[in-house]
């Protein structure tokens, strides 16, 4: 039976979030470490991201067990279970991303907290391993109800824009940068570098019991600010699987993502995988449109069959989470809230009756 989870941003980790979590029938929580999302208690997607998420503080704040063990605590004490952390911060392993000189002390970094994790009994690392990261959204009144939500459209954005020294993953982790921009990375220097992440994290994943789930690139285009994005189609996506076959490296699999990609039937590939024992956790998300234009819209009235997805991971006897991912912003005083609780309402209906 596929399990109900919530992903909480950094900013929403408290004793509330944790209740509301519990509330709207989640068992599971994705906690985010990495302080991107602004807005505190009101998280929103629909602001202009194009020139980054923000700066990030977190260099040389690695994830210490003591931490870890602290939150955990706290996440148990409401009968919730920690399934995943979503994210390394882009503090932790720019140079990894970007093949720079700090790049081998970074993957003792990220070892060190993998191994921080998985001591610490919580099963999995969701990442994203992209250069532009999640970037080219724009936000506008779309669909039932005309919410904010964010989508992306190739002609409202240059999409050949530079990226600024500096900054990776969409995050400044350098405001002293030079204004230099980045030159263009090709796919093949891509799969290098991440080959060499997979092969080095996989081993150290596996002796302290992690699994690495690998997002797929968001919004899912073959190139982005110069940069190519490995994961922008189904078939690119599960070449990560032969990179490195262990049991520990897995897929993050984000529905809406899949939907987004111009090629490939996304039921299939859920099938394919949850079978096969591939998925960590599923971003239980839909869409209307794909790339280069698509927008985000509620779980029940996107392109993709919700409820076949349900009975799919039924079929394959699939034991992890779903959760909601992103969600138009509902109009009201609570936007990210009553998006997530009609989200959830509607996964644990599905969940108790397909
Ligand atoms: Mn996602």
């Amino acid at each position: 039976m596929p399990k109900l989870g919530l992903g909480l941003y950094k900013s929403l980790l408290n004793k509330n979030n944790f209740e509301f979590a519990q509330q709207a029938g989640a068992t599971h929580l994705v906690v985010q470490l990495v302080d991107y999302m602004k807005g505190g208690n009101n998280p929103s997607l629909s602001q202009n991201y194009l020139n980054g998420w923000g700066t990030t503080k977190n260099q040389g704040k690695l994830w210490e067990y003591d931490d870890l063990i602290r939150l955990k605590k706290e996440i148990n004490s409401h009968e919730l279970t920690w399934e995943a952390i979503e994210n390394f911060d882009p503090s932790h392993w720019f140079d990894i991303l970007l093949d720079g000189s700090k790049r081998d002390q970074q993957m003792s970094d990220l070892k060190y907290m993998v191994a921080n994790v998985g001591k610490a009994g919580i099963p999995m690392i969701g990442y994203l391993f992209s250069i532009a990261g999640v970037w080219g959204w724009t936000s506008k009144s779309y669909g039932r109800g005309n919410p904010m939500t964010v989508g992306f459209n190739e002609n409202d954005v240059d999409i050949n824009m530079p990226i600024k020294k500096g900054m990776v993953w969409n995050m400044t982790y350098d405001e002293t940068a030079t204004n230099e921009v980045l030159s263009k990375i090709s796919r093949e220097e891509m799969w290098e570098r991440y080959s060499w992440f997979l092969n080095e994290i996989i081993p150290v994943a596996e002796q302290y019991g992690v699994k690495m789930v690998a997002h797929p690139d968001d919004p899912p285009m073959p190139e982005l600010r110069n940069s190519a994005r490995l994961f922008h189609s189904i078939s690119e996506y599960e070449k990560l699987l032969e990179v490195n076959k262990s049991p520990n490296n897995g897929l993050e699999f984000c529905l809406g993502t899949l939907q987004e990609m111009k090629e490939g039937n996304v039921l299939e590939t859920l099938d394919k995988h949850s079978k096969a024992g591939n998925i960590g956790y599923i971003h239980f998300r839909n869409v209307k449109g794909k790339v280069p234009n698509y927008r985000e819209v509620f779980v029940d009235e996107g392109d993709l069959d919700m409820a076949e997805a349900i009975r799919i991971l039924k079929k394959n006897d699939y034991q992890g989470i779903l959760i909601p991912d992103h969600s138009p912003a509902m109009s009201c005083d609570a936007p990210w809230h009553a998006s997530m609780a009609f989200a959830l309402g509607y996964m644990k209906a599905l969940i108790d009756t397909v």
